[in-house]
């Protein structure tokens, strides 16, 4: 089995994650060895930086074409319904999640592809799970996104085990980033607050001021990603499940820390459906293994994460890339 990363396939590639690491990817192999990929009919990346096409994830023949035409390697599967949009459309969650990660793993065992990485969450915990999530623990999930995350870390493994195929995955934690809006996850309060802090200087949070999950800045997400992409095998004991933590907060600390760069920033609270989701989530996690098996270390906390977001989208609404 090819062991080399050279050329990369993303799926999701317009999606939070897919966007920034479309472009961190890119700038590690270079534009042309990076194919850009997503449901969307229009590319969401910089004209010129690189392949795209549009891809539907349920299409295997698709997948393949992209595949044998680009001589892949690698794939990048971001391709998901997230947990809050994923409630609205559970059949439809099931779907696309679980066809979509089963078509790329069985072609790359078909094509011997050297490594596939599909996102895993924190979402595979449930009311039952310790406020610090253990590495091992029970997964009881209570969305139909955490049910196919479970199935992804559990069918991955099986794939590892019964074809040696190198698949690799990691439970992100609530994503934020400046580049890209989340598409429809429990955690986007945490995205949309800077967004708002800087447009309106107040915000309307979907959950209580009192809601605490874990978090991660993109640049610490991008970071997990590939060192996770690049380990070496043999030093993994863990391979499609791996916890990554960097910080966990309460929106009313989140809120404290935006004040301090905008101390007329006003927050009301109006919990819907999604404060349930956030409410079967563990405060924080051990990542113990990922800081043993590859390294792993966060380099954000609230504070530069706060400092960074707000400098980069002010900028955005002032050069008119946000209205
Ligand atoms: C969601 N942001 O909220 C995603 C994530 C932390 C959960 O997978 O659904």
């Amino acid at each position: 089995m090819r062991k080399e990363m050279k050329r990369i396939l993303v799926t999701g590639a317009c999606g939070q994650i897919g966007t920034e690491l479309t472009v961190a990817l890119r700038r590690k192999y270079g534009n042309d060895n990076v194919i850009a990929t997503d449901l969307k009919q229009e590319t969401c990346l910089p004209e010129g930086s690189g392949p795209y096409h549009q891809l539907d994830v349920l299409d295997a023949d698709a997948i393949e074409s992209l595949i044998t035409r680009y001589d892949i390697d690698t794939v990048y599967h971001m391709a998901a319904l997230l947990s809050a949009v994923g409630e609205k459309n559970p059949q439809l969650c099931w779907n696309v999640n679980m066809n979509g990660s089963i078509n790329v793993m069985n072609l790359a065992v078909k094509h011997s592809l050297t490594r596939v990485i599909i996102p895993s969450s924190i979402a595979v915990w449930g009311p039952g799970t310790p406020a610090i999530a253990p590495q091992e623990t029970a997964l009881h999930p209570t969305t139909m996104y955490g049910v196919t995350k479970v199935c992804g870390e559990v069918l991955g493994d099986y794939y590892v085990r019964k074809y040696g195929l190198d698949v690799r995955g990691l439970r992100y934690p609530g994503i934020i980033s400046s580049e890209a809006l989340p598409g429809g996850g429990t955690t986007d309060y945490a995205v949309e607050i800077y967004y708002e802090a800087i447009r309106n200087g107040r915000y309307t949070c979907f959950v209580r001021e009192d809601t605490r999950l874990p978090m991660m800045y993109m640049p610490d997400c991008l970071k997990a990603t590939i060192d996770l992409a690049e380990a070496d095998f043999a030093d993994l004991k863990h391979h499609t499940d791996f916890n990554v933590g960097s910080m966990s907060f309460t929106v009313a600390e989140q809120a404290a820390a935006i004040r301090k760069f905008i101390p007329e920033f006003e927050i009301e609270y109006a919990p819907d459906f999604r404060q349930d989701i956030a409410d079967s989530w563990p405060d924080g996690v051990d990542d113990s293994s990922a800081r043993e098996e590859w390294g792993w270390s966060p380099s954000h906390d609230l504070e530069s994460m706060t400092r960074d977001m707000l400098e980069k989208l002010r900028v955005r609404f002032e050069t008119g890339v946000l209205v």
